[in-house]
């Protein structure tokens, strides 16, 4: 398909000039507070992409982390979800572990998704109904595991208070687990999840262009992908995100929902 062909070349430019860019000078400005920051990187990255998405496809719509074009208030039409840099902690501080998150949605059914790890120069992608790739070799379906037999990547906002849900009932989960992982890039976290190197993910806060093309790799490889609660994404709003397989899906739902208040 022409959209997914244009989707890689633009992603992997995308990534080239991030690579250039990355051990010169740059601003750095918080957001909301000193984990949230963005890069004149991010705006550069998500202009490139938004200048590239309309240039080949004028009439659809971008809903992009850093507000660089007006968002959409329906799932309406095509829509692509952009997160230019998920990680920007990680692209300032560790200068690798972060990625480009590119989803495609149409008609409200995400129908592309696309992860590319950056430094790692790793792209993960998927097609619905056609398979998910990393570096275009077919994953596997996604192995099934329980809380007792998985490695968890997992979010500090998912053990300090929040007002989605009590975090005592979270916090068992750490003693049960296999091990745990702190990324702290949502879509690589769910890609890798996808590809079968964690088992979950689970996170208090995320947005639509954070998890949507993770959402889709780990949903065609017989994933699940939903809220903490077990509902299904509303990709207008903030969200708390719980991603795995269905055994794991299932068993973290349980767990929340039998812990002592
Ligand atoms: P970002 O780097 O694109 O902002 C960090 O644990 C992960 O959560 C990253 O994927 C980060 O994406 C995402 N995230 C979403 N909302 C955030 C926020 N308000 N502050 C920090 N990270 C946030
Ligand atoms: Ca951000
Ligand atoms: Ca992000
Ligand atoms: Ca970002």
């Amino acid at each position: 398909m022409q959209i997914e062909l244009d989707a890689i070349d633009l992603i992997k430019r995308a990534g080239k000039y991030i690579r250039e860019k990355i051990d010169g000078s740059y601003h750095v400005e918080q957001k909301t507070g000193k984990s949230d920051l963005v890069t004149e990187i991010d705006q550069a990255v998500e202009d490139l992409l938004i200048q590239g998405i309309l240039d080949r496809y004028p009439n659809h719509h971008i809903y992009g982390e850093e507000g660089r074009i007006a968002r959409p208030d329906t799932l309406e039409g095509t829509i692509w979800f952009v997160d230019p840099i998920d990680g920007t902690m990680n692209f300032i501080r560790q200068k690798r572990m972060f990625a480009i998150s590119i989803a495609i949605m149409i008609d409200g059914e995400l129908r592309y998704g696309f992860v590319y790890d950056v430094m790692a120069d790793e792209l993960f992608h998927v097609i619905k109904g056609h398979g998910a790739y990393q570096n275009g070799i077919r994953l596997p379906q996604i192995e099934e595991r329980s809380v007792k037999e998985a490695i968890i990547c997992m979010n500090a906002t998912w053990v300090t208070p929040n007002r989605r849900i009590n975090t005592d009932r979270l916090a068992p989960l750490v003693r049960h687990a296999v091990g745990v992982r702190a990324i702290g890039a949502a879509s690589l976290e769910l890609a890798w999840t996808a590809a079968g190197r964690v088992d979950g993910y689970i996170t208090m806060r995320n947005m639509p262009w954070d998890y949507a093309a993770g959402q889709l790799l780990i949903e065609e490889v017989g994933g699940r992908v939903g809220t903490i609660t077990g509902e299904s994404m509303s990709f207008l709003e903030q969200t708390s995100v719980l991603a795995g397989s269905q055994t794991f899906v299932e068993d973290v739902l349980t767990f929340v929902q039998t812990q002592e208040d």
